[in-house]
């Protein structure tokens, strides 16, 4: 465990990266896509079977398990001082309907990992450590996103948060309720003395870098604004141009608008629409009613703020030109986020100190990390994906980059939680 100088040295501390692969190999087992991805989305069934794995996989590892009101699970390892406010590891095991396998999995399991290797290395710390899985971080069954960690941070209300609905009408709460996943602690109790997110880039900066790790320092703001159009439903061959009031035409040239605002913000702005509804959605029936999602982020709050009331202005002015009812409702939100100057350095110096290439990077995507920084230091770790690509079932890394990312965490959290001589 360390050497002849009794230094611990980062050759003889490092992970199990065969056993963090196959760990990641039999979660991508529940909850399976059909192209070799993952539809383990939040509280169904599938997203039950994982929890439960996780949870047993954990107590084998010796944790025991705390869950809050929002079904966030709390795997704690106990440090040799139980008193102290421990070092949290944290991320997400919900997907997207097609996602990846390792989106927010490889931070949960990575902290898993961590746990299993100090308990091999014999390495005790004075801070308890907590490995975390919280509920609904991708938003894609129940908006908006990072749904638990915002109740957490006290952005939102349990209410709130309990009566969103997905697609079918279906309530979070009892949906929580019926997988059996509602714990009794009340979100935001726990005290974090440190939280590290480990995450997949989901972009293609650090491979395109040559990159084995990314500090991240920055997260970028989001707005995620839904829109619904209300027009008149009419014959699509009888009813003449002239008389036609089309939702449909209106959300057309609404996205291109996204586009154009997104584009006219350039450096470091995005803009998209990814879900989007016609009504009655039927082949010969103009559109009356448009429902769709629009995803503005950028890491200049001014630039976020700014594409915004752009598109505002201009939703409107394409509604009234086309005689459209409209209402823009903001159903996801968060400004750019500075993470811990401190931690940050804990994290580069981890991956410097073992070797591994590494440079400062501002997270394209949202995290859990994102709203966790308002109540407590927080950073994140990155580790390269091929391609940059995620939210898509051929989403990949390789086991080198898992590890990579897995001993940077093990050395970083180390360092927060103070190992005992
Ligand atoms: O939307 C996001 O950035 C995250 O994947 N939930
Ligand atoms: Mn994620
Ligand atoms: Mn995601």
């Amino acid at each position: 465990m360390s050497d002849a100088s009794g230094m611990m040295t980062a050759a003889n501390m490092t992970v199990d990266g065969d056993r963090l692969w196959d760990s990641l190999d039999q979660m991508a087992q529940i909850g399976p896509g059909i192209a070799g991805g993952s539809n383990r989305q939040t509280l169904t069934d599938a997203d039950a079977e994982g929890r439960t794995l996780f949870q047993r996989w954990c107590e084998d590892a010796g944790m025991t398990m705390g869950v809050d009101r929002m079904g966030s699970m709390f795997m704690r390892h106990e440090g040799t001082e139980p008193d102290l406010d421990p070092v949290y590891i944290g991320s997400h095991l919900d997907t997207q309907p097609t996602g990846g396998r390792y989106d927010g999995v490889l931070g949960v399991l990575a902290g898993l990992e961590m746990i299993r290797s100090i308990r091999d290395l014999g390495i005790r710390t004075r801070r308890p450590i907590v490995v975390t899985n919280w509920t609904n971080e991708e938003g894609a069954r129940f908006a908006p996103a990072m749904l638990a960690s915002g109740v957490f941070a006290g952005v939102v209300t349990e209410d709130y948060a309990n009566s969103r609905q997905d697609a079918d009408g279906k309530r979070f709460g009892d949906e929580l309720d019926r997988i059996g996943w509602r714990g009794t602690e009340a979100p935001g109790d726990r005290k974090i003395h440190a939280m590290f997110e480990l995450h997949i880039e989901q972009g293609p900066i650090l491979e395109a870098e040559g990159k084995q790790i990314g500090v991240v320092t920055h997260g970028q703001g989001l707005w995620w604004l839904q829109v619904t159009l209300t027009g008149k439903d009419a014959h699509t061959g009888s009813t003449p141009m002239a008389m036609r009031v089309n939702a449909g035409l209106g959300m057309a040239r609404i996205i291109e608008a996204v586009d154009r605002i997104a584009m006219e913000h350039q450096p470091d702005a995005v803009g998209a629409v990814g879900q989007a509804n016609l009504f009655p959605n039927s082949r010969n029936v103009i559109p009356g009613k448009a429902v769709f999602c629009i995803d503005f982020r950028s890491p200049d709050l001014d630039k976020l703020t700014s594409m915004r009331s752009r598109l505002e202005v201009e939703a409107a002015e394409i509604a009234n030109e086309l005689g459209l009812g409209i209402e823009i409702e903001p159903v996801g939100h968060f400004d750019p986020v500075t993470f811990d100057a401190d931690l940050v350095g804990k994290v580069r110096g981890a991956a410097a100190k073992l070797g591994y290439s590494h440079m400062d990077i501002v997270s394209g995507a949202g995290h859990d990390a994102c709203w966790i920084a308002k109540v407590a230091p927080t950073v994140m770790i990155m580790c390269p994906c091929e391609g940059g690509l995620s939210h898509n079932e051929a989403e990949a890394i390789t086991s080198d980059w898992a590890r990579a990312g897995c001993d940077v965490l093990l050395h970083a959290v180390l360092d927060a939680a103070e190992i005992v001589r």
